[in-house]
């Protein structure tokens, strides 16, 4: 936009502005307006004539206490923060609706998990457990999944994560838990990590955390997508029926866009390169309509199973294997809106796991029970009263009515004169208990002694860490062992790091001597456990490899162009690309794009060195021969090809390329490079990018491999 006369005071108000402001930045300018319904107003609603000057005494004056517009603003502004979440600070919230496909009737008076068909709007908040409100997403660490289901019985909240277990067995351990995983408290840092000694301390002091550690150290802890990630209620929880009687539920989702993580040089990459890659992810494919969609499961099973099992479900440091009780899919979630302003959704959004509906019930797991204190209480710190619930975000859908009143930001007062029960005032008494459709607890018989014990079922720490690791593939091995290397290399003091090790050897020997051998340590006495550990039979749903997505759907490819690039293959390409129902991102020297060999002008999405290819699934390396020969002194661009081959991606190329891939040091060729010297090569390589990686490669290209 040219530049425009915009003066603060339109020219209105009679006070002349004194100075030329720079202007022309394109766009719409602060203009005045002569629109009452456009009009900037005070939170008070009086008109705003300028809101570019203060009031001051005199040209070069102070400035004046009197200016109510000043003060109001900057007060308003001085207030803007909450405290963030003391865990899983930083999140990304959606809306979405789930469907009920298979009927629990018989086991739950749940409306929401009875009537087939019927929909029920929720709201989504995945998050990072460790990092503060602005850390970045790709840290290694557990993902918060949790949900909010607006039901007509009420607010019914599952609080998980993508993760089925904890790190804890009792509430009492988690502020320990939390301190030693978070910046260390002296020197504040470091951020959003746990390979550091105050983490791996604790966690080497608490044998219970071990099979946790063994999902941290996975792939699980850098998914590559919020949208390829399981979620887990992790406790068990109690249906209940009409008839009072009780089932034991675990809550499970299955994404299915399928399971798909990052590896580790990818994930430290994409911080720098994109610190939002999990939030952008996730926006765009919403704005996109690409809806992302995940199955609600539940483990059903009753007290004789329970006390089958070779632990004791009430433990949260233990799954049940789906081998041992089958996941039954019964409807599924779809995140289809996001918000319309961060601030009011996700960072105001209130989960509790004690909101449960009738026909949903707690079990005895203490962790839950310690959870149950901790939610609610915070909500109260964060969001400043007790009100919180009149907040639209989390505001049941259905009538509230009760004799609660008053408090901070009191947003929903009863009319009438009654505000207490028993009272005499008939129909004008207010609302009234209701047995019949009311929530009850289910009657468990409880009696004991009162004391501070841990149950004797719970002593078995190692067999389940064993199961998991020998349930994975061996890259999905081989990338724990590397992680553990990683992580405890962090570590300072020696004896932190062989403590460590000495549990593993009570996981798996061939993995503790790994990790012995990659810190260059000799191999520790092993821990001392309460229990034996129990060779438990592999299950093949722990791996994320064994369950990972079955096309190329949702995902990106990079298309790296130069001028000159063939303008029939990348329209071939594209053309591959949509027919699958995958996104694709322009790569060029320059934002404003390139001209291909018939003269078509390509814009850009990213410019070489803004655009790495670890932001991208697979890459299609296609410049000309003088882009090419251009490309090749260029360390981003060397960078981009030898980073998609470190990281075992798939790589279509134009012949031209090879100079590009010479002079980046990738001079191996094998079946992950891809020829698009023919057009028709271009469905065979979107094809082939449905496997996730060329996983064979990284044992050429990684030296703990070898
Ligand atoms: Fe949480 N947890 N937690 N947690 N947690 C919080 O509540 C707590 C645990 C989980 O997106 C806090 O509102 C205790 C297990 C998620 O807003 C806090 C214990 C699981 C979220 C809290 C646990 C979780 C939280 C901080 C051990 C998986 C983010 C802010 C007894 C099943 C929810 C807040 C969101 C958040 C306490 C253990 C998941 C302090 C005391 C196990 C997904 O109340």
């Amino acid at each position: 936009m040219a530049n425009q006369s915009t003066k603060r005071d339109g020219g209105k108000t009679g006070e002349p502005t004194r100075y030329a402001e720079p202007q022309g930045h394109g766009g719409e300018t602060h203009q005045s307006t002569d629109d009452a319904s456009r009009t900037l107003t005070t939170q008070q609603g009086v008109p705003v004539a300028d809101d570019q000057n203060s009031l001051r005494a005199g040209e070069r004056g102070p400035t004046l206490l009197e200016d109510f517009i000043l003060r109001e603003k900057i007060f308003h502004f001085d207030h803007e923060r909450i405290p963030e979440r003391v865990v899983h600070a930083r999140g990304y919230g959606a809306h979405g609706v789930f469907e009920l496909t298979d009927s629990l009737a018989d086991y739950t008076r749940a409306d929401v998990l009875s009537q087939v068909g019927q929909q029920t709007e929720v709201f989504v908040r995945f998050s990072t457990v460790a990092g503060n409100k602005g850390s970045m997403d790709l840290a290694r660490d557990v993902r918060g999944f949790a949900v909010k289901f607006y039901t007509k019985q009420g607010n019914w909240d599952i609080v998980g994560n993508n993760i089925p277990v904890f790190f804890i067995q009792d509430p009492i351990k988690f502020p320990d838990l939390v301190h030693a995983v978070k910046q260390e408290p002296d020197r504040a840092f470091p951020q959003a990590q746990s390979a550091h000694d105050n983490y791996w301390d604790f966690a080497s002091l608490s044998p219970e955390a071990w099979h946790m550690v063994m999902w941290q150290m996975s792939d699980r802890t850098i998914p590559r997508s919020f949208r390829t990630m399981e979620g887990f209620g992790v406790h068990s929880f109690r249906l209940v029926n009409a008839e009072g009687k009780s089932t034991f539920v675990k809550f499970h989702w299955k994404p299915r866009q399928g399971l798909q993580s990052v590896l580790w040089n990818e994930a430290v990459k994409i911080n720098g390169a994109d610190p939002d890659f999990h939030r952008r992810d996730l926006w765009t494919a919403i704005e996109g309509g690409d809806f992302p969609q995940w199955d609600l499961g539940v483990q059903l099973f009753d007290q004789e199973t329970a006390d089958r099992l070779p632990f004791d479900h009430l433990d949260s440091t233990k799954l049940i294997p789906e081998e041992e009780v089958p996941v039954r899919i019964v409807g599924t979630l779809t995140l289809n809106r996001n918000v319309d302003n961060f601030f009011a959704a996700t960072e105001q959004v209130a989960f509790c796991t004690q909101n449960v509906v009738p026909g949903i019930d707690f079990s005895d797991d203490p962790l839950l029970h310690g959870r149950n204190f901790s939610y609610l209480d915070t909500q109260l710190k964060r969001l400043g009263g007790p009100n919180f619930t009149h907040i639209p975000v989390n505001a049941p859908r259905c009538p509230v009515m009760n004799f609660q009143q008053d408090g901070h930001m009191a947003m929903h007062n009863p009319k009438g004169r009654a505000n207490y029960e028993p009272n005499s005032w008939g129909a004008d008494g207010g609302p009234r208990e209701n047995p019949t459709i009311g929530y009850r607890s289910f009657p468990a018989e409880v009696q004991g002694t009162k004391q501070r014990i841990r149950a004797e079922t719970f002593a078995d720490h190692y067999s389940q860490a064993r199961q998991f690791f020998v349930s994975q593939l061996p890259i999905e091995q081989k990338h724990i062992g590397d992680a553990l290397v990683f992580e405890l290399s962090k570590v300072e003091r020696v004896d932190i790091r062989a403590r460590a090790v000495s549990h593993l050897r009570l996981i798996d020997e061939g993995l503790a001597a790994t990790v012995a051998d990659g810190l260059g340590l000799d191999l520790p006495e092993p821990a001392q456990a309460a229990k034996p550990t129990l060779d438990l039979p592999p299950s093949s749903k722990l791996s994320i490899l064994s369950n990972g997505p079955a096309d190329f759907k949702g995902r990106k490819m990079g298309i790296l162009l130069t001028d000159g690039s063939r303008a029939e293959l990348f329209a071939a390409l594209t053309k591959a690309l949509e027919a699958e129902g995958a996104l694709w991102e322009v790569v060029a020297p320059k934002i404003g794009g390139v001209t291909l060999d018939d003269g078509t002008k390509v814009a850009a999405q990213q410019k070489v060195d803004g655009g790495p290819s670890v932001l991208y699934d697979a890459v299609a390396v296609l410049p000309s021969e003088a882009g090419a020969a251009m490309l090749a002194k260029d360390a981003t661009a060397k960078d981009f090809v030898a980073d998609a081959f470190a990281h075992c991606k798939f790589i279509g190329h134009s012949a031209a390329a090879m100079g590009l891939f010479d002079a980046a040091g990738v001079t191996e060729r094998d079946e992950g490079f891809v020829s698009l010297a023919k057009t028709q090569d271009a469905g065979a390589f979107v094809s082939q990018c449905r496997a996730l990686r060329l996983w064979s490669r990284e044992l050429g290209v990684d030296l703990d491999a070898a």
